[in-house]
């Protein structure tokens, strides 16, 4: 099985991000290593801080945002990194010349029940006429990511990534140290029977929606002629990693449970990554108005509508807005 740096030098990349991907990926053996752990690591449970979006941060999402932020900065690749657990951005070496954006523990309700969690992270390159504390440099569309990846903690730790020549498959490899390519160029089925979405939240949902999923319930028995089955994680990271291996629509829709919050999922170190990754793999990944990816950032914490997968289910949902 091929090691990381000749299959990445296989798809062009540059040595410089290389030693970035790199960089990160340590960081992520770092965290494997203290999500396996668990009650031996003394770090379950909550703290008693909250991020600036109002969620209680998880002891460990404190600790793999630290390990993150620190490995990062300190390699001196980047010229500053933007996180979820993050009020703005952190300034790095002024003449870095990428920025990362990451979520360093996707699915943190899923920290203290020793079920999927991970990693996701994006980078693009620094605008080289702006100050490394600007944080108005993360304002770029998804399509200018020259990188964005998940590392998921689950039985194995896995890597999806993408440098914008396909998505590929890495699987840690504890005895050698390193992440080892296990699927080349990952490609999504076009077609679906299987749907995941947070159904609790149905009746808050708009009447497009509903009459999808509605429609997908009805299974033989109405307009789509098949039966569907649904699987929901509560880990963004780990539902795409499973619409990537056996396809599937992932959705989190704009609902009206809070009218100041319309929507969950956050643009730059979720959605955006997880765009790249789903084209990449022959996806689809929009909002009811639009590719992901094409959206101009205004903020980094802003959060949007998502519905990605198989790109005729997506095509199918995107229907009844029609
Ligand atoms: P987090 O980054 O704080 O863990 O929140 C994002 C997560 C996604 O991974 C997941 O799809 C969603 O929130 C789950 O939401 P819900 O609480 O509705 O199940
Ligand atoms: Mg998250």
């Amino acid at each position: 099985m091929q090691r990381l740096a000749p299959a990445l030098q296989q798809d062009d990349v540059s040595l410089e991000l290389i030693s970035l991907i790199k960089t990160i990926l340590a960081a992520t053996k770092e965290i494997s290593f203290r999500v396996g752990q668990g009650h031996l690591g003394g770090l379950l449970g909550s703290t008693l801080d909250e991020n600036i979006q109002g969620e209680i941060q998880k002891k460990l999402d404190v600790v793999a945002n630290e390990l993150f932020k620190d490995i990062i900065l300190e390699s001196g690749f980047v010229k500053a990194i933007s996180s979820e657990e993050e009020d703005t951005s952190v300034a790095g070496n002024e003449n870095g010349k990428f920025l990362v954006s990451f979520d360093p523990l996707d699915g943190s309700s899923n920290i203290d029940v020793n079920s999927l969690i991970g990693t996701i992270f994006s980078i693009h390159k620094a605008p080289k006429d702006m100050s490394a504390d600007d944080p108005d440099m993360f304002k770029q569309a998804g399509h200018k990511q020259i990188c964005a990846g998940y590392v998921l903690y689950g039985p194995s730790t896995m890597l999806a990534m993408t440098t914008g020549k396909g998505t590929h498959f890495y699987v840690l490899d504890r005895t050698y140290g390193g992440y080892l390519l296990v699927e080349r160029n990952v490609q999504i089925t076009k077609d679906t029977q299987e749907f995941s979405i947070n159904m609790s939240n149905q009746r808050f949902w708009q009447s497009e929606m509903k009459n999808y999923v509605n429609d997908l319930l009805l299974g033989k028995n109405g307009v789509r002629n098949k039966d569907y089955n649904m699987r929901w994680l509560g880990a963004m990271v780990g539902d795409v990693h499973r619409v990537l291996c056996r396809g599937g629509i992932f959705a989190y829709p704009s609902d009206s449970r809070d009218v100041n919050k319309p929507n969950k999922l956050r643009l730059m170190y979720e959605a955006n990554p997880m765009a790249f990754l789903i084209e990449q793999a022959g996806g689809l990944c929009v909002t009811r108005e639009g590719r992901i990816m094409d959206i101009e950032p205004i903020d980094i914490h802003q959060r949007v509508e998502v519905i990605l997968g198989s790109i005729n289910e997506v095509k199918a949902c995107l229907k009844y807005y029609d």
